[in-house]
């Protein structure tokens, strides 16, 4: 083909579908980059078993000690619902193994909850659990 038939060619694209074409492209390129922006704020949240292998019971307490937290994180709280529940408390209701009536009780035995910042509290209120270590405190950044 004769080069001045392709430019030709190349002229008769009106330039209005041009410029659509463009838009087009560039909204694709935003959709893609706000994936990959969701996509590694995802990535970033970590998420953790509490207690690692024996999970949500008693002596739990020191589990998060050494660990950093951040919000968004989320835990994993794996336990069995017959003798364990997870209830979410203030730093009141976590020093005195107290749970207030409207409290978050939680009782799947596969829990998992996302940190928010600042202090997060976790009790068991099955008698006695709470006072046996059955609580975790844990801050997020
Ligand atoms: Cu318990």
């Amino acid at each position: 083909m004769p080069a001045t038939a392709t430019r030709l060619m190349a002229a008769s694209v009106p330039p209005e579908s041009r410029l659509a074409r463009g838009r087009g492209i560039a909204a694709v390129v935003t959709v893609l980059l706000l994936c990959m922006l969701l996509h590694c704020k995802n990535a970033d949240a970590a998420s953790y078993t509490v207690g690692d292998a024996a999970g949500w019971t008693f002596n739990v307490q020191n589990w998060p000690k050494g660990k950093s937290f951040k919000a968004g994180d989320v835990l994993v709280f794996n336990y069995i619902p017959l003798f364990h529940n997870l209830v979410v408390v203030d730093k009141e209701g976590y020093d005195a193994c107290r749970a207030a009536g409207d409290a978050k009780k939680f009782q799947t035995g596969k829990d998992s909850i996302t940190l928010v910042k600042g202090g997060n509290y976790f009790i068991c209120t099955f008698p006695f659990h709470c006072r046996l270590g059955m609580k975790i405190a844990v801050n997020a950044s």
